[in-house]
């Protein structure tokens, strides 16, 4: 038993936190590229300070993160050193429409991804693309104020039939929207929404969730009849809510916890808003427009298999006293600390029994194939003087969670189609924007300033999951 023949191991990274290049060769203005390092990047992703375009106060990180746009043939030379089986990446909207609805496409945006798909053929690395990850023309922001408006469905329709299109024959795996549930969370990041004021901020959330919803699902129907051999998975932020105590309020918060969270996936992989979700919605006084149309949609474009991060579980308990013994790591998902684990760096708690549990769950409510396509540990490493660099807690970090993943199918059967886990090379952090926090087995020299010579180098973990490939997951030491 163990991992299956054609499982997919690799790793996963995103446009904006590698590639840089952010104003060239006609690429348009992002969220992505105006969310700034420092104390202001939370308040610009959370949609209450406003940064349409970049000042010279600020830093972006974004603008050239690890220059991948420049360096991708030496990188995905390496991530095929390590025996890479696929790799997730995603696509910069504004390099393929600079205004976001473009009827023609912009060239060099094309071009570049049809480089970057090509190169990953001549090694045999199947790409998996995700096609927006927390990435929003401003320009569709500037006319439209983001997902809170419908046009949007249109938008995204006409930039996944460009994709569909050009790229039929080199990509075979797609999701939708990255980490969807972090809409509710991170409005600006995950759908280029700016509250005004007074504005009700549950009204706008739920509107834009379900334009994202109408979207994935008529793209998900696009992407199979452009090409039946297309794949499409949703994404989400996983990671279940424990409850502090066996005190039935805290399971029933844990319960409810995971319910924000499940409101995406149920639409969806089963194709309808289930009855909760509308209770819920009816609760918090949110209406959403839902034509016989959108529904029919939503019931056709169900997804083909799960995606979905797992870095942490969460832990949550309505005693007050209890509450105030916040996680440090769960900024976004709020959360208190949990006794019976230790935490990374950055506070994240780690949880490799999660895993599993995550995967039971997920298959029980939706019966699909998933795929773990977030998985890692972000870490400040030390580079030695000899250039190397120890990183056994990384491995540390990763084998406890794929021996899990190995239980998971051998002893709970099920079918999983690959993991790649986060960062393979250092990028810049969603939620901090930093460098220090790194994910790779390859070592990206750049520091939070910005300097470094951006050379790359291999840490010892990269030869750790080079071997892992290698016996597909049988020599985890
Ligand atoms: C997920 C995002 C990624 C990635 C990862 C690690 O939420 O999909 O973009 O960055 O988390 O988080 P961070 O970079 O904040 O450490």
């Amino acid at each position: 038993m163990g991992f299956p023949k054609d499982f997919l191991w690799g790793g996963a990274t995103a446009a904006n936190q590698c590639e840089g290049a952010w104003n060239e060769d006609g690429k348009g203005l992002s969220t992505v590229d105006v969310v700034p390092f420092g104390e202001d990047r939370m308040k610009v992703s959370r949609g209450i300070m406003e940064m349409l375009e970049c000042d010279d106060k600020h830093s972006y990180p974004a603008h050239e993160a690890i220059d991948f746009y420049h360096r991708y043939k030496e990188d995905i030379a390496l991530f095929a050193e390590m025996g890479f089986k696929t790799y997730r990446m995603s696509i910069s909207w504004t390099r393929i429409l600079p205004n976001g609805d473009d009827e023609v496409p912009n060239e060099k945006g094309i071009e570049f991804y049809r480089n970057v798909f090509e190169e990953l053929k001549k090694y045999d690395i199947e790409p998996l693309v995700t096609i927006n990850h927390f990435d929003t023309p401003i320009a569709l922001i500037k006319k439209y104020g983001g997902w809170k408006d419908r046009k949007m469905i249109d938008a995204f329709y006409h930039l996944c039939e460009i994709l569909f299109t050009e790229y039929k024959g080199l990509v075979k795996y797609w999701l939708t929207f990255n980490e969807i549930n972090m809409l509710l969370h991170m409005p600006f990041m995950g759908a280029g929404i700016l509250f005004k004021e007074g504005e009700d901020q549950e009204q706008v959330k739920y509107t834009a969730a379900n334009h994202e919803l109408i979207a994935s699902a008529k793209a998900v129907k696009l992407a199979h009849a452009i090409d039946p051999e297309n794949k499409v998975g949703c994404m989400l932020a996983a990671g279940q809510y424990y409850p502090y105590s066996c005190d039935p309020k805290d399971v029933w918060e844990g319960f409810n916890r995971d319910r924000d969270n499940y409101f995406f996936i149920d639409v969806q992989a089963r194709g309808a808003y289930p009855i909760w979700a509308f209770k819920r919605m009816e609760k918090l006084g949110v209406s959403i427009e839902l034509s016989e149309e959108d529904e029919a949609d939503l019931k056709e474009g169900t997804v083909d298999f799960i995606a979905f991060s797992y870095y942490c579980s969460r832990c949550i308990s309505t005693d007050e006293e209890i509450l105030k013994n916040h996680s440090r790591g769960n900024a976004v998902m709020k959360a208190v600390v949990n006794p019976y684990l230790k935490a990374s760096e950055w506070g994240w708690q780690i949880d490799p029994l999660g895993l599993r549990l995550t995967c039971n769950t997920l298959y029980d409510r939706y019966e699909k194939p998933l795929f773990i396509v977030e998985n890692g540990l972000g870490a400040n490493d030390v580079v030695e003087e000899d250039g190397s660099i120890h990183d056994e807690y990384r491995v540390d970090y990763m084998r406890k969670h794929i021996e899990v993943l190995k239980d998971t199918i051998d002893e709970d059967g099920i079918p999983i189609l690959g993991y790649t886990m986060w960062g393979p090379i250092d990028l810049v952090s969603a939620s901090t924007g930093e460098m220090k926090k790194r994910y790779g087995f390859i070592y990206v020299d750049k520091d939070n300033e910005g300097k470094g010579t951006l050379n790359r180098s291999r840490k010892d973990s990269f030869f750790w999951y080079k071997k892992v490939i290698a016996t597909n997951g049988e020599d985890l030491d």
